[in-house]
């Protein structure tokens, strides 16, 4: 267990030594070679660099610890690269700026947006290598932004083109799937809720028809919800604990961070959901089909404060791939597959 003074943000858990899960997009956009990177927007002389160029300025190794918004940390990866701040003054930022759009190389147009005041007072890199070695193409080489004490999808793969502002441009993940626009792992800010009045919640829940509605953060907690059909929705970090949720239907729905400790979830589907960050401890998943989950950082055993274990329901009656192993944390894994007798 950890103690008091631990460095993990309450609600993450650390990966396995050695793992760094890949996350997003696994590969850049095409783009001219050699690769570049700009500074421009409200400078007064847009700055541009080679990769040769940048690896040629004074650099920095810095450990930074790593905190995803599905759940999973892992510590102290030392970045080495130059501060973002560093190249942002070198293009002379004018009076109203007030923050910076970063953008990838990416099919999408991949972005995410930091203050340029949090880009100056903390060590924002524009790295190249972790832990000695040159970043791998699907972790953001060869360029990267690495931002401390934010969740990591502030962390840009593949750093083309860094816009200043007068006002705030929203990220991709920001603007397209609710993300918080600050993300600090220390405060939980992990996603924004979508309006929804009590009223209309309530009755969506009254008709058990969750299909392909954004009913993120719903609260649900303790209802009887069974035989929903929810498949397609979209429920990241709603709230199911202790909800009766037998021959629930849940495929390909986004369940990212959602609560389902204590849930009756026997013979619930969740073929092709993603489930990354769920949890599910003390949940009773007999029969449950979890077919092409996504399970990255799931939890599925918590130990209280007073030591007891409480771990979900699980026996050779739950559907669950093998493949899980290796995406979940080694207590969790350890814990599945007791309960599957693997
Ligand atoms: N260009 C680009 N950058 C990105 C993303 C992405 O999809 N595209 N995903 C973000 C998210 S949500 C996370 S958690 C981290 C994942 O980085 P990793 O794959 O190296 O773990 O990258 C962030 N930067
Ligand atoms: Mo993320």
């Amino acid at each position: 267990m950890l103690s008091d003074d631990s460095p993990l943000p309450s609600g993450q858990q650390l990966v396995a030594p050695g793992k760094w899960p890949i996350i997003g997009e696994r590969e850049p956009g095409e783009g001219d070679v050699p690769w570049t990177v700009v500074v421009a927007g409200r400078v007064a002389r847009p700055a541009v660099w080679t990769l040769d160029e940048l690896k040629g300025l004074p650099s920095r190794a810095l450990p930074i610890d790593i905190h995803c918004v599905t759940r999973w940390s892992k510590l102290a990866v030392e970045f080495r690269g130059v501060l973002l701040a560093d190249l942002i003054q070198q293009a002379q930022p004018l009076n109203d700026a007030c923050f910076v759009s970063l953008v990838a190389r990416s099919q999408r147009g991949h972005a995410t947006s930091l203050p340029l005041q949090v880009i100056r007072d903390s060590n924002v890199l524009v790295a190249w290598e972790a832990d000695g070695d040159p970043l791998a193409v699907a972790h953001g080489g060869p360029l990267r932004v690495v931002v401390p004490s934010r969740y990591f999808y502030k962390s840009l793969k593949w750093l083309a083109r860094v816009e200043v502002l007068v006002d705030d441009r929203l990220g991709f993940w920001e603007s397209t799937a609710g993300y918080h626009n600050t993300g600090d792992p220390w405060r939980q800010q992990r996603y924004i809720a979508p309006n929804l009045t009590k009223q209309q919640a309530r009755t969506i829940l009254q008709k058990r028809d969750f299909r392909k509605r954004d009913l993120r953060g719903i609260d649900a907690g303790r209802f009887d919800l069974t035989g929903l059909q929810a498949e397609d929705a979209l429920l990241r970090n709603a709230n199911f604990q202790a909800a009766t949720l037998r021959s629930a239907n849940f495929d390909r729905a986004n369940l990212s961070n959602a609560k389902f400790q204590n849930a009756d979830l026997r013979e619930a589907s969740f073929v092709r959901a993603d489930l990354e960050g769920a949890d599910l401890s003390g949940a009773d998943l007999r029969g449950a089909v979890f077919r092409d989950a996504s399970l990255v950082a799931a939890t599925f055993v918590a130990t209280t404060t007073a030591g007891a274990e409480y771990g979900a329901r699980i026996d050779t009656t739950t559907h669950i791939d093998r493949r899980v192993l290796e995406v979940l944390t080694p207590e969790q894994a350890g814990y599945i597959a007791r309960q599957m007798n693997w």
